[in-house]
C-alpha cells in the first residue's frame, strides 16, 4: 500500500490498491447494483484513497460492500470511522467549519444544524419498498382504492432509479464508512449494520444515536450485516450553493429498501429518518422482515419500567402514532407515592421469547431523535435534563444567550431574551405573522434533538442488558378525543392482535394552512403504530403476530389499549396525562398481576369502579364519562375499522382479524 499525504487534508491519506484481489472476490453476490459489472466498480475503487483506517483490516465481505459502493459513487476517499471521541470532535469541528453546526454556547458540547426548508422530515411518498412480488410488500388493493400501508417498488424500476442517482453521487466527497450495532454488541437480541454516506452531519447523528465505530466492525466478523448506502445526492462543485449548507437533493429524494437482501439505499435526504439508516429503515422496516423470518418482532414501541411500592418490577412495551406523547410516556416520572418508572427507549423495540418463553425486549438505539416543540421542564423534565449536553439540535430556534428554544419554552426563557427562528427571523415573538398573513413559528414542527440515551435521569439499570428485559404487557394507544375510554384489555392474545390492527389516531394533515388558520384534524388508521413502517405485506404481519398464540410455552404478555385525550363536550381533556398516567399503568401493573379490578365489557376488560387510583388529583375527574361507551360510536368504529381492512387489507386479512371484528360488532349490538 502507499502513502500519499496531502497537506490539504487533516487525515493521512492512502491509496488502496488490490485490483486483483477484487476482481477475484466480486463474484461474490450483489446486492443493489449498477450497471456495470461489480468487478469494473470494484477495480475503479481500488485506487481510492482512504483516509482514515485500512481496508485489508475489514472483513473481506465488508471490504467487498465498500469498494463496490465506493466503486459506483466515486467518493474522493474513503474514512472508516473508529467511533472515538476524537474522531467525533475532529468531525464536529469540520461541522463547524463547513457552517452545518453551530455551537450553543449556553450548553456543554450542544449544537445546532439547520437544514434546507425543503429537507425536513421523511418523506413516505419517496420511501419504498423493493420485492420481486409486489404482494410480498403490500397487500393487493381493489381498482381504485390507495394502498396506504407501505410503497412497492419492481426490482427493475428499483435498478432504473438508483443508475438514476447514486453513479458518481459522492464526486468530490469523502465516503464514511460507519460500522454500528442495533442492540448492545454482543446481545442475541441485536444486529449490526454498516451506513456508508457522504453526510458529516449524519456520522455525528449515528455516534449519538447508535453504538458505533470500532467493536461494531469487529462484531462482524464473517457474519451477515445490513447494507445500508447513503447520499445527500450532491456531487461536488454544486451548481448552486446549498441553503443553510445544507447540501441535499429534494427532487431526486428516495429511501428504497430490499428486504430480502438486507440493504437500504436512501438518497437525496440528509434529514433523520431518511438518513440516520439505523432507526426507521433498518430497526423497522428490514428488522421486521428478519424478525418474520426469524420469528421475533420489530416494534414501534416504548420499553418502560416500572417498580410498584413493594419493589415488584414489571416491564411494558407501548405503541403509539406520532404526537401522543410516546417520548414523554418513556421518561415519565410517576406522581403517584412510591411507584418507579425507568426508561429502556422511546421509540423501537426488538422482542423475542427466550428459552423459557418470556418475550424479552432491548431497545436497540442508543439515543433519542426527540421532537423538540411541546418538550419543556413541564412536560417532560427528563428530557429536558437529557439535552443539556452533547446534543444536537436541528431547526430549533436559537436563543441570543446561545441557548435553544421553541414552542413550549416561553416559560423558560427570560422574556427579554432574542430569539432567531430556524429560518433565520430575528427578534422573534409568538405573534409574529409572515408578510403573507401566517403564523411564524420559531422552531420547525418536526425540529428534533438527537442526544445519548445515557444521559437521561431514569434509564433503567437494564437498558443495556444484553438478555433484554421481560415484557409483562403490550399498550396500544392512540389520540381519540371520543368514545374511547382511558384504558381497556383485551380478552386474548387474538383479541390484542385485532386492536393493534385497529389503531386510530388524531392527527393533522399539515399544521397550518396558508393563512395561519390551524388545519382540522382527523382520526386516521394507523395499525400497530407501524403504518410507514411495516416492511412487509401489512396482512403478513398480522398473520405472524397470530403466530404467536400457537406457540406452546410461549407466556404471552397481556394487551391493553391506553387513550389520554378524550374530551368532554367543551373540548377540554377529560384526564389530566402526563405523570398522572402512572394512574393507568398502576391498573395495568395490577392485572398483571392477576388482580381482581376489571369486568367485562363490549370493548374488552375495563377497570371496575375505583380501580383506578385518584388519590392525590389534582382535579376532579368524571370517571364514568371517561368509561362511557356510546353505542353509535362502536358501531360507526366497527364499519370505518372494517372499511379499511377491507380496502387495505382485502384478501391477505387473517381470518382470525375478521373473527375479531365481527364478533365486536356483535357485542356492540347487544350494548
Ligand atoms: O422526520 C423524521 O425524519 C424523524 S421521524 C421519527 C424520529 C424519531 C422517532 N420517531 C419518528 C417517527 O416518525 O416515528
Ligand atoms: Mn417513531
Amino acid at each position: 500500500m502507499s502513502s500519499l499525504i496531502s497537506l490539504r487534508n487533516i487525515f493521512t491519506r492512502r491509496t488502496y490498491n488490490v485490483a486483483k484481489s477484487l476482481a477475484a472476490q466480486t463474484h461474490l453476490h450483489h446486492g443493489l447494483r449498477h450497471k456495470s459489472s461489480a468487478a469494473s466498480d470494484a477495480i475503479a475503487a481500488a485506487s481510492i484513497k482512504v483516509a482514515n483506517g485500512n481496508l485489508n483490516d475489514l472483513q473481506p465481505h465488508v471490504r467487498q460492500y465498500v469498494l463496490e459502493k465506493a466503486g459506483l459513487c466515486k467518493p474522493d476517499q474513503i474514512y472508516i470511522c473508529d467511533g472515538s471521541e476524537e474522531e467525533n470532535q475532529s468531525f464536529i469541528k469540520q461541522l463547524e467549519k463547513d457552517g452545518l453546526l453551530k455551537k450553543l454556547p449556553k450548553y456543554d458540547n450542544c449544537y445546532l444544524a439547520l437544514t434546507d426548508p425543503k429537507d425536513v422530515a421523511r418523506v413516505e411518498h419517496k420511501t419504498v419498498i423493493s420485492t420481486k412480488n409486489q404482494r410480498d410488500t403490500i397487500p393487493i388493493v381493489e381498482d381504485g382504492i390507495k394502498g396506504q400501508v407501505g410503497y412497492w417498488m419492481s426490482p427493475r424500476k428499483l435498478q432504473e432509479e438508483l443508475d438514476d442517482r447514486f453513479p458518481g453521487c459522492m464526486k468530490g466527497r469523502t465516503m464514511y464508512v460507519i460500522p454500528f450495532s442495533m442492540g448492545p454488541i454482543g446481545s442475541p437480541l441485536g444486529k449490526i449494520g454498516i451506513e456508508l454516506t457522504d453526510s458529516l452531519y449524519v456520522v455525528a447523528s449515528m455516534r449519538i444515536m447508535t453504538r458505533m465505530g470500532a467493536a461494531a466492525m469487529k462484531a462482524i466478523g464473517s457474519g451477515e450485516f445490513v447494507k445500508c448506502l447513503h447520499s445527500i445526492g450532491q456531487p461536488l462543485p454544486m451548481e448552486k450553493k446549498p441553503t443553510n449548507h445544507w447540501p441535499c437533493n429534494p427532487p431526486k429524494t428516495l429511501i428504497t429498501h430490499i428486504p430480502d437482501k438486507r440493504e437500504i439505499a436512501s438518497f437525496g435526504s440528509g434529514y433523520g429518518g431518511n438518513s440516520l439508516l439505523g432507526k426507521k429503515c433498518f430497526a423497522l422496516r428490514i428488522a421486521s422482515r428478519i424478525a418474520k423470518d426469524e420469528g421475533w418482532l420489530a416494534e414501534h414501541m416504548l420499553i418502560l419500567g416500572l417498580t410498584n411500592p413493594q419493589g415488584v418490577k414489571r416491564y411494558v412495551a407501548a405503541a403509539f402514532p406520532s404526537a401522543c406523547g410516546k417520548t414523554n410516556l418513556a421518561m415519565i416520572n410517576p406522581t403517584l407515592p412510591g411507584w418507579k418508572a425507568e426508561c429502556v427507549g422511546d421509540d423501537i423495540a426488538w422482542m423475542k421469547f427466550d428459552e423459557e418463553g418470556r418475550l424479552r425486549a432491548i431497545n436497540p438505539e442508543y439515543g433519542f431523535f426527540g421532537v423538540a416543540p411541546g418538550t419543556s421542564h413541564d412536560t417532560n423534565p427528563n428530557a429536558m435534563e437529557t439535552i443539556k449536553s452533547n446534543t444536537v439540535f436541528t431547526n430549533v430556534a436559537e436563543t441570543g444567550d446561545g441557548g435553544f428554544f421553541w414552542e413550549g419554552l416561553e416559560k423558560e426563557v427570560d422574556k427579554n431574551v432574542d430569539i432567531t427562528t430556524w429560518l433565520g427571523h430575528k427578534n422573534w415573538h409568538k405573534d409574529m405573522l409572515s408578510d403573507a398573513g401566517k403564523k411564524i413559528l420559531s422552531a420547525h414542527p418536526n425540529s428534533r434533538f438527537c442526544a445519548p440515551a445515557s444521559q437521561c435521569p431514569v434509564m433503567d439499570p437494564a437498558w443495556e442488558d444484553p438478555r433484554g428485559v421481560p415484557i409483562d404487557a403490550i399498550i396500544f394507544g392512540g389520540r381519540r378525543p371520543k368514545g374511547v375510554p382511558l384504558v381497556y384489555e383485551a380478552f386474548n392474545w387474538q383479541h390484542g392482535v385485532f386492536i393493534g390492527a385497529s389503531m386510530r389516531s388524531e392527527a393533522t394533515a399539515a399544521a397550518q394552512d396558508a393563512s395561519g388558520k390551524a388545519m382540522p384534524k382527523v382520526v386516521m388508521h394507523d395499525p400497530f403504530a407501524m403504518r410507514p413502517f411495516f416492511g412487509y405485506n401489512f396482512g403478513d404481519y398480522l398473520a405472524h403476530w397470530l403466530s404467536f398464540q400457537e406457540k406452546p410455552g410461549y407466556k404471552l404478555p397481556k394487551i391493553f389499549h391506553v387513550n389520554w385525550f378524550r374530551k368532554d363536550s367543551n373540548g377540554s381533556f377529560m384526564w389530566p396525562g402526563f405523570g398522572e398516567n402512572t394512574r393507568v399503568l398502576e391498573w395495568i401493573f395490577k392485572r398483571c398481576n392477576e388482580d381482581n379490578v376489571a369486568e367485562k365489557s363490549a370493548i374488552g376488560y375495563v377497570p371496575t369502579e375505583g380501580s383506578i387510583n385518584l388519590d392525590g388529583l389534582k382535579e376532579s375527574v368524571d370517571m364514568h364519562g371517561l368509561y362511557h361507551l356510546p353505542k353509535d360510536f362502536w358501531l360507526e368504529e366497527c364499519q370505518a375499522i372494517r372499511k379499511y381492512l377491507k380496502e387495505q387489507v382485502n384478501k391477505d386479512l387473517p381470518e382470525a382479524i375478521k373473527l375479531e371484528l365481527d364478533a365486536l360488532e356483535q357485542r356492540v349490538r347487544k350494548m
